[in-house]
């Protein structure tokens, strides 16, 4: 047992209570300080990366203080928390977040210009923590974010990857996955805290309680140690710091002593090697479930180590656990971590010995469950024969919640023996199946989707029974957003000085409804201009980027036409390359004097295909065998370049999201639940060129249709369409046929490559209607040229967007959240009184 101190703890206390020093020769000194006894750099050896280093030390010393505070706050008050559980964070970088934040971005420019560095070459040299896949695990990212920045009690719980996101090299124009060895050099950015550690066991038997029905011991010798790392959230503009909370697993028979003496060394260490492989890598899927074991031991111990956490937390305040649900909400980014529902049922019925009913009361008053797909692929279900030889306890409590459940069913709806087939838990398919989406449902208090159309469609699709049996209160929308922090102020500084100049100051920054004030200027021709020559900046910047990653040279003047995501059938990069195919084709049929008359366009694509998706990776191809075709024409020269973009990652989104002209967001209608990059575009003054789905539709309602570009058939007539493409060859237009054309000669080398993205259109059903929706985009793409021939037209648009793009603030995702789901309130630290 450690000792405490034998003093109060004033003098401890006037420490951590000081505000931290703005000035310059001190905060020069902790980088010095950092350099020589942090990192034993003496005046020879001081290098960029350490520059880095030191100064992320300097800074986050800096945070501590706040991060202390903070959480020494809510404990005191007794604040209730949310707990965000999520197995992807896609953070991306911290260090300028963090300067942002705490408003000292200049002095820390001072104090490395002094030493010989120049500030953005320093945050250069970050590597992205890069623990997720696209829009799910940046969602999670933003969202703690957006709490901290609004003061709200919360902590997002995750796991800490070895390997991150996988790096992406293009050779030969295919893509050709890298581990992404993030940890390699030192984190400033995460703590690790040994003494935060939980025992999660696997395997082994059940020993039934001979005093209760419900009660059960779960006997296994297999057992690992989940050691957690805190990863500081910076508030921008508030003394409030979040906390991500990331697992780490290694075993705990840590060193097995008898066969290291009888000499088995390999052996001895053996367990841990294994063990820590649950930790090692992110699951490269994106909208996708491959369904592997491991997979689902990563699950468990992410969700076991997370509910360890939070009752012991919960304990402390020495409360009933009747009254959890008043300390603690949780959500559960889509069905990921549902785990985390019978390992509280679990653990509050054979641990605390508490009744099935009070258990199951309290768990459904504490989670609650956001979907963000309906694609059939990526919904989780896990063989019961898996899960009860992995998870023998658990299975045993999801066959009896969904035993109570089907009861109370057959009660409400006697004899409705088809509903109860559909709507149970388990999947009477052979072998049967866990739907982890209904138990997610089932044992949450509130559901919701990530924009309105997809809120709508669960209700009608996968939802449609539980919402006739639980009630419509149930399902909620809590439509997507993203922070303005470091989609805006952070990634766009010159357009950013701009909105800072028309509302008086930076608060527009955590109030985004600000922004609204710049439909004032849209006459000062002045200030048109300047957002002009914001955007061009911007513009360079990113053809720069493209020049070193690349080694393509495009003009800045072109129209910048961009579609960045991960690369999906339902996503649509495949019709957008065949767009450019016959635009290519035309151009060729032109004569230099007509070609000198079209609108000169970069077609800029980025995105990683998951390393098992063939079809992902061919479409990757068959972008790079047309870039390298269409960029060596001469006659073409800059009236069409197409470029994908390597690697594409958080910290290339900020480079390049601020440079759009469109950007495009073309997902078979009813397929793209929300999106967010959709939002991040507009943001940053681009204009989206889209299909009448996710969150494209509310971005349409609030800046007008006139400022954006809708294409293609609406989700309620995908369904008659693809019945009637099953049983009919699809009939492809001029266009389309024309880009089949050119590819079947051969245009883009060896035709064999690509016929089968061709085929499953003409062979396949044609599933994400892109001969359906061709001829429409192609309209919707002449329309984009004429108006951005009117440099004048254009830019009212760009303004207009800007200004009206308030309700896309991750801030007000999370209030929604927090007075809807969570029921919780701001506790901002600032003169607590602590
Ligand atoms: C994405 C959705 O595709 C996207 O439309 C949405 O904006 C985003 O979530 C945030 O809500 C999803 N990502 C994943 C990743 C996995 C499984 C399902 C989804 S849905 C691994």
């Amino acid at each position: 047992q450690p000792k405490t101190p034998s003093k109060d703890d004033s003098e401890f206390r006037d420490y951590s209570h000081s505000e931290i020093s703005r000035d310059v020769a001190t905060i020069k000194n902790s980088v010095v300080m950092h350099l020589t006894a942090t990192f034993l750099r003496t005046p020879a050896s001081i290098d960029s990366a350490h520059a880095y280093l030191a100064s992320a030390f300097s800074v986050r010393d800096r945070l501590l203080q706040r991060w202390n505070l903070t959480n020494e706050y809510h404990d005191k008050i007794g604040a209730k928390r949310v707990y965000y559980m999520s197995l992807e964070f896609l953070i991306g970088r911290t260090f300028d977040n963090a300067l942002l934040a705490l408003g000292l971005r200049q002095e820390y420019s001072k104090v490395l210009g002094d030493v010989g560095f120049c500030l953005e070459d320093i945050i250069d040299e970050e590597r992205d923590a890069a623990l997720g896949n696209g829009g799910l695990g940046r969602l999670a990212a933003c969202y703690v974010d957006s709490m901290a920045c609004s003061n709200y009690p919360g902590w997002g719980y995750g796991l800490r990857y070895k390997y991150g996101m996988f790096q992406q090299q293009i050779l030969n124009g295919y893509q050709v996955e890298a581990p992404d060895c993030w940890l390699d050099s030192p984190n400033p950015w995460e703590f690790p805290r040994p003494d935060v550690t939980y025992p999660v066991k696997f395997y082994g038997h059940l020993v039934r309680d001979p005093h209760s029905e419900h009660r059960f011991k779960w006997e296994s010798n297999v057992v690992y140690d989940a050691m957690a790392f805190d990863v500081p959230v910076p508030g921008y503009g508030t003394t409030n710091v979040g906390n991500i909370r990331l697992w780490s697993c290694k075993t705990n028979t840590l060193f097995d002593l008898n066969k290291f003496n009888s000499g088995d060394y390999q052996g001895a260490t053996g367990g841990q090697v294994a063990a820590q492989i649950l930790t090692d890598v992110l699951y490269p899927n994106d909208n996708t479930n491959d369904g592997k074991e491991l997979r689902l031991r990563q699950e468990y111990l992410f969700c076991s180590a997370t509910m360890q956490d939070i009752l012991a937390r919960f304990r402390k305040t020495n409360r009933p656990l009747s009254e959890l649900p008043d300390l603690a909400a949780i959500q559960l980014n889509d069905t990921h971590p549902t785990l985390g529902v019978p390992e509280l049922m679990r653990i509050l019925i054979d641990d605390e010995g508490l009744s099935w009913d009070e258990a199951w009361d309290i768990t459904t008053r504490t989670f609650a469950f956001t979907n963000h797909t309906i694609l059939p692929e990526a919904m989780e279900k896990w063989p019961v024969p898996m899960l009860d030889k992995i998870l023998p306890r658990h299975m045993g409590i999801i066959y009896d919640i969904n035993l109570f459940f089907l009861q109370k069913v057959e009660k409400q709806f006697p004899g409705d023996r088809e509903l109860l087939n559909k709507i149970s838990i388990i999947e009477e398919s052979n072998p049967q199946q866990v739907r982890m989406a209904f138990l997610a449902c089932v044992g949450s208090h509130k559901v919701n989707g990530v924009a309105a159309i997809h809120s709508d469609i669960i209700k009608q699709t996968i939802f449609k029974d539980f919402v006739r049996i639980q009630g419509e209160d149930k399902f909620i929308n809590k439509t997507n957003g993203v922070s303005p922090r470091r989609w805006m102020n952070e990634c766009n500084p010159d357009m950013s000085d701009l909105i800072t100049e028309v509302v008086g100051d930076r608060s527009w920054v955590n109030d985004l409804t600000k922004v609204k004030q710049l439909e004032g200027k849209l006459e000062d021709v002045n200030f048109r201009e300047r957002w002009w020559a914001a955007k061009q900046k911007n513009k360079e910047r990113l053809a720069e980027y493209i020049l070193t990653t690349t080694g393509i040279k495009v003009s800045a003047h072109a129209l910048f036409d961009i579609q960045v995501k991960r690369i999906h059938e339902y996503k649509r990069q495949l019709m957008n390359i065949f767009s450019v195919i016959y635009r290519y084709h035309l151009l060729k049929q032109m004569s230099p004097e007509q070609r000198e008359q079209e609108v000169p366009r970069v077609v800029i694509f980025a995105g990683k295909a998951a390393s098992g998706y063939w079809v992902a990776k061919q479409v990757i191809k068959l972008i790079n065998s047309v870039a390298e075709v269409v960029n060596s024409d001469e006659e073409i020269g800059d009236v069409l370049k197409v470029v994908f973009i390597p690697d594409y990652s958080v910290t290339a989104a900020e480079v390049i999201i601020p440079a759009s002209d469109i950007s495009q967001h073309i997902s078979t209608a009813g397929t793209e639940a929300s999106g967010t990059s959709n939002m991040k575009f507009v943001l940053n003054g681009g204009i989206i060129l889209g299909t009448v789905d996710g969150a494209n539709i509310e971005i349409g309602e609030e800046i007008g249709e006139e400022q954006i570009f809708f294409f293609g058939c609406l989700a309620h007539e995908v369904e008659d369409f693809r019945h009637y493409l099953r049983f009919n060859q699809p009939k492809p237009d001029s266009a389309l046929q024309t880009a089949f054309d050119m590819i079947q000669r051969n245009t883009f080398g060896d035709a064999q490559l690509f016929q089968p993205l061709i085929d499953a259109i003409m062979r396949g059903g044609d599933v994400y209607l892109l001969s359906v929706d061709f001829p429409s985009y192609i309209e919707a793409h002449k329309a984009v040229e004429e108006a951005y021939r009117s440099h004048d037209e254009w830019v009212t648009k760009s303004i207009l967007s800007v200004a009206r793009m308030a309700k896309f603030s991750s801030d007000r995702s999370i209030q929604e959240y927090a007075e809807e789901v969570w029921n919780i309130e701001p506790q901002p630290v600032l003169n607590c009184g602590l």
